[in-house]
């Protein structure tokens, strides 16, 4: 399960009774004992910012090795591997399959010009018409299109190219110009496990290439996309099959079995997008639109996936939660979740995409997620602008700061006196981090504040609590539900004061856990698709099962809101 700043292989086991006759008889319980945990990073190499793939692939095997032998040492059978990691990155594969060079890091910024040169062609409110996603700079469009353009692989021109001979030609040709197959980083590590390269669908749908509404790659935005920048070429051939979460790709390549101690395992498409697996085993009690509040009447599925501006009012940018709830009144009741960690996914679970004028306006993204799922959200920076800090801070300090240390000050600190813009587009880059955070606080606080490091701190974290509190509201108005509570699932959710604050950003309860909410959606697909996992009628689990199992394993920390207090100011 690689991440962005770190790599964890888990292992679930997975308990529950179940009675022949009457049906499981005690809830499922999951049990996660972690296998190994690698760093990882992007680095500048080849002139840009690249993952270095060999390094996540030894740390997979490791972790998998480990994985063998911590089975064998507790008498459990291996039922399943699944593979999920951050988004929209990829590998290109040539003829052969062999990886073409490492994947670039979306981080780097060779995208910047290109986004623009995509929408003088074809305007955003044409691609979200389509694949319903949020403008970000790094969609694998936009990647792609960026890689295309490159005429030696590095986006570098090569000098005197026109007259030279036909080896160094083959040589200098792009990594596009020779890539067979463009595969998604969780895929490109299935590919090397089973020999079986599929796209999976919830990542896939952070490519830019999907159609949100029928989950299938779009052949009409593909071949628009090829009509205006020809570069791309056959790019509709060079994109993978598609799969949902849950399919049995392939077994284990021998080989990998041999040297890992595995044998013949089976390889699952999890939901690859570790965000829509973070999100599969938050503890949501209800799907929106599966519980309706009492004595309300429910609008129409319809009603959030047709444009329907009159649905919701412009010019509220930051609604308290008693404005949200009069302004929602008659709709369904839906927990948020926020996926915490190097960003913050913060949203909403739906059944079906909303692809409204005012949803496009408001920059809200439609990734797909677990079941026919929907994931609704907007990328937050999240606790990346202070991981960075901290990063800065320690390796000035020549040893690591005391984290737990710094939130204790930054609690202490006066809360809400400055709020940066933590989704500027500035904060994305790794490097001179500090310095970037103080100059949006000078900008921000003409009053001043310190320049110490809980200062900064705490800045961070009423900014993210703030862009929280706006966002989970926003995306209820825009889906026409009723936001009652936040659930925040990953590593971020340990951070208290941050729960505390964004519980009294949004005058709502934040329920926080499981920390490992992406490892867990991992295994718990899995599970299910093995069999080990099924509904408490005995029949295939539902994603209330699979939430139910998460709850029976987690103790989530609730923090509420004080009464009376809404957003600061
Ligand atoms: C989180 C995440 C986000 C995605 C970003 C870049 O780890 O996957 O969902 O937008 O990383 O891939």
């Amino acid at each position: 399960v690689p991440v962005e700043r770190s790599g964890t292989a888990s292992a679930g086991v997975v308990r529950g009774r179940t009675d022949p006759v009457r049906g499981r008889t005690d809830p499922v319980r999951v049990e996660l004992v972690e296998c190994g945990r690698f760093p990882n990073g992007p680095a500048v190499t080849d002139g840009g910012l690249h993952w270095d793939f060999e390094a996540l692939w030894d740390g997979i095997v490791t972790g998998l090795r480990e994985a063998a032998s911590i089975a064998s040492g507790r008498g459990l059978d291996v039922r399943g591997i699944g593979v999920d990691s951050w988004a929209v990155d990829h590998g290109f594969l040539d003829d052969d399959g062999a990886l073409l060079a490492q994947p670039w890091c979306y981080r780097d910024a060779r995208t910047d010009a290109v986004r623009e040169r995509v929408y003088e062609r074809i305007p955003f409110a044409e691609h979200y018409a389509v694949n319903g996603l949020q403008d970000l700079p790094f969609t694998s469009l936009f990647q792609l299109v960026a890689s295309a353009a490159e005429r030696d692989g590095r986006g570098q021109a090569v000098p005197g190219a026109a007259d030279a001979d036909a080896a160094a030609d083959a040589e200098r040709a792009t990594d596009w110009s020779r890539a067979a197959l463009v595969l998604l980083v969780p895929d490109l590590i299935t590919y090397r496990l089973t020999g079986r390269r599929v796209a999976e669908v919830t990542n896939a749908s952070t490519t830019g290439l999907l159609d949100a509404r029928t989950r299938t790659w779009s052949d009409a935005h593909v071949e628009r996309l090829v009509r205006e920048f020809p570069e791309l070429g056959d790019l509709r051939s060079r994109l993978p099959e598609l799969v949902e979460p849950g399919t049995a790709v392939g077994d284990l390549r021998p080989d990998l079995g041999d040297e890992t101690g595995l044998g013949a395992v089976p390889v699952f498409a999890v939901c690859s997008h570790d965000t829509a697996s973070a999100v599969a085993a938050a503890p949501l009690p209800q799907a929106a639109g599966q519980r309706e509040a009492p004595g309300r009447e429910t609008p129409g599925r319809e009603a959030a996936g047709q444009e329907s501006p009159g649905q919701e009012s412009p010019g509220r940018e930051t609604p308290g939660r008693e404005a949200a709830g009069q302004e929602t009144t008659g709709q369904r009741e839906a927990a948020a979740y926020i996926s915490s960690g190097t960003w913050s996914l913060v949203g909403l679970e739906l059944d079906a995409p909303v692809l409204t004028p005012a949803s496009r306006e408001a920059n809200f993204t439609n990734e797909l997620g677990i079941d026919g799922t929907v994931r609704y959200l907007r990328n937050v920076m999240g606790l990346w602008i202070l991981n960075e800090c901290v990063r800065e801070w320690s390796e000035a300090d020549g040893a690591p700061v005391d984290l737990p240390a710094l939130l204790e000050k930054a609690a202490r600190e006066p809360g809400g006196r400055c709020l940066i813009d933590v989704d500027g587009e500035e904060f994305l880059a790794p490097g001179g981090m500090p310095g970037r955070v103080r100059a949006a606080i000078d900008r921000r606080a003409p009053q001043g504040v310190a320049d110490t490091r809980p200062a900064a701190a705490r800045v961070i974290l009423d900014s993210l609590a703030a862009a929280y509190a706006r966002v989970v509201h926003r995306a209820g108005q825009l889906a026409g539900v009723e936001v009652t509570a936040i659930h925040v699932v990953g590593g971020g959710s340990q951070n208290d004061l941050l729960n505390r604050l964004t519980a009294e950003a949004a005058g709502l309860p934040v329920h926080a856990g499981p920390v490992e909410a992406t490892a867990l959606g991992n295994v718990l697909v899995q599970a299910r698709a093995a069999g080990a996992l099924t509904g408490s009628d005995g029949g295939p689990a539902s994603r209330a099962d699979l939430r139910a199992a998460v709850r029976a394993s987690t103790a989530p920390r609730t923090y509420e809101p004080t009464p009376s207090r809404g957003l600061p100011a």
